[in-house]
């Protein structure tokens, strides 16, 4: 039969809690008071164990959620025909008192993500709560650090001697040191709420790319007047087929031919050992605003599809986004981005490079402009575009050049036949 598992009291006058983590998925055979989600109260960080054996069929929350005392958190299916098994009490931790920590983030080491994930690997590290908080205070990211205990268990001392490893290293200028914030409360009412898991990772990717890519943005005006007439003619083919096609589309197969032309912009910079890793695959992540915050899954090898196909697949993973049904794949990978906010408004804007890649175009919204041509004013459709690159290894006339090439390509795109 099928048995729901609630939120059960955590602690006296606690109704709710963060929910820090989930340690389990769909599918996975539980024992009985195995934990399954770690929750995250002022007071104390809490393992929720399981009151029943079983296999979990579905999760009824997420990471990042703020979880009321009975409220189902998933449901198990078992051969027990005792209806409502009954709680099984929480295991909890104290928090230490936080006064003047300054963790260190280690944002210079986190892995390249193309998108950011609602559950993370960190799920599946062998550590207890209060390993993990302990971690956490320390700004580490747990699942980089290595367990000398049983089946890799992590222990306090694993995480101390990881700190120590990290703090020695000649990288430790490239990690972030978050300072206390003052108590705004001084000046007038406030209501701290914490940050989701995907704010949290748009949060430590940004403060990565900016702390450790120098960054130059070039600026441009495409005239899409002749692609424009040519997109609202070509849509109904493009529909019928199952796709929308859009700017975002037609500038996911440019930027394609754009890698193509410009190999550089493909590439990533390994500093460590002073290498450039040049990828014979086009891989282009998308950003997509969600209600949920900024999602970037990739459409990979973007250069071997149609642009009918493209839109398709566009209009697949935006929509799954959304609907924050993306898998981890598909938000991994990415040589490059586009970041199109054409469609909510804007003349220009300096998106961030992501980390590991190089380059980031940023989009922004068309418009009818006078365009001085032959002695006369001619009314024009000019799409603004920026690039942000890195500077480490693109110099700026190889960024004038890679964007003066796509609005040529934009104006004419018979050139590319040529
Ligand atoms: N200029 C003018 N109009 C534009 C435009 C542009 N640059 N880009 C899109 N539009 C129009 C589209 O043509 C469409 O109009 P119609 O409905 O009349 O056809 C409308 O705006 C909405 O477009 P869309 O959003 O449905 O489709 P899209 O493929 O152009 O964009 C996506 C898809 C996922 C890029 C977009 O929905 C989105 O989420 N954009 C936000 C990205 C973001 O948050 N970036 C910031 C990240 S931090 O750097």
């Amino acid at each position: 039969m099928k048995q729901e598992i609630k939120l059960p009291e955590i602690a006296d006058n606690v109704v709710s809690g963060f929910l820090a983590r989930i340690l389990v998925k769909v599918g996975d055979v539980i024992a009985k008071d195995q934990s399954l989600i770690e929750i995250e109260t002022d007071k104390a960080a809490t393992d929720i164990p399981s009151p029943i054996g079983g296999k979990i069929t579905d999760i009824k929350v997420h990471a990042g959620d703020e979880v009321r005392v009975g409220q189902t958190i998933l449901v198990v299916e078992t051969d027990d025909t005792t209806p409502d098994a009954p709680l099984s009490s929480p295991k909890s931790v104290v928090i230490p008192a936080k006064a003047g920590t300054a963790p260190l983030t280690e944002t210079a080491s986190i892995p390249a993500k193309a998108g950011t994930a609602p559950l993370t690997a960190t799920s599946l590290v062998p550590a207890s709560p209060s390993v993990r908080r302990f971690a956490r205070e320390l700004g580490l990211d747990i699942s980089r650090v290595k367990g000398t205990g049983k089946g890799g268990r992590i222990s306090d001392d694993d995480v101390k001697a990881h700190a120590k490893e990290v703090i020695q290293s000649p990288k430790v200028a490239e990690f972030a040191v978050y300072a206390e914030v003052p108590d705004f409360s001084k000046w007038g009412p406030v209501e701290p709420q914490p940050m989701s898991r995907i704010r949290v990772i748009t949060a430590e990717s940004t403060v990565n790319s900016w702390q450790t890519i120098p960054q130059v943005v070039q600026f441009e005006k495409a005239d899409i007047t002749e692609l424009e007439k040519f997109r609202l003619e070509s849509k109904a083919a493009v529909e019928k087929a199952g796709g929308k096609l859009t700017m975002t589309a037609i500038l996911l197969k440019l930027s394609a031919m754009a890698l193509k032309q410009f190999p550089k912009f493909n590439a990533s910079v390994d500093m460590k050992n002073k290498q450039i890793i040049y990828k014979n695959y086009i891989n282009i992540g998308i950003a997509v605003d969600t209600e949920q915050g900024l999602l970037v899954p990739v459409v990979q090898d973007v250069d071997k599809k149609s642009l009918t196909q493209l839109s398709i697949e566009l209009n697949g993973i935006a929509e799954r986004a959304r609907n924050r049904k993306l898998t981890s794949e598909e938000m991994q990978g990415g040589n490059f981005t586009i970041s199109n906010l054409g469609g909510i408004g804007g003349t220009s804007f300096t998106p961030i490079v992501y980390p590991n890649q190089v380059a980031i175009l940023g989009v922004s919204k068309s418009a009818i402009e006078p365009v001085y041509q032959d002695g006369v004013f001619v009314p024009r459709n000019m799409l603004p575009l920026s690039l942000s690159y890195d500077h480490r290894l693109i110099d700026g006339a190889d960024g004038a050049r890679f964007l003066g090439w796509m609005c040529k390509v934009l104006e004419q795109p018979f050139l590319t036949w040529l």
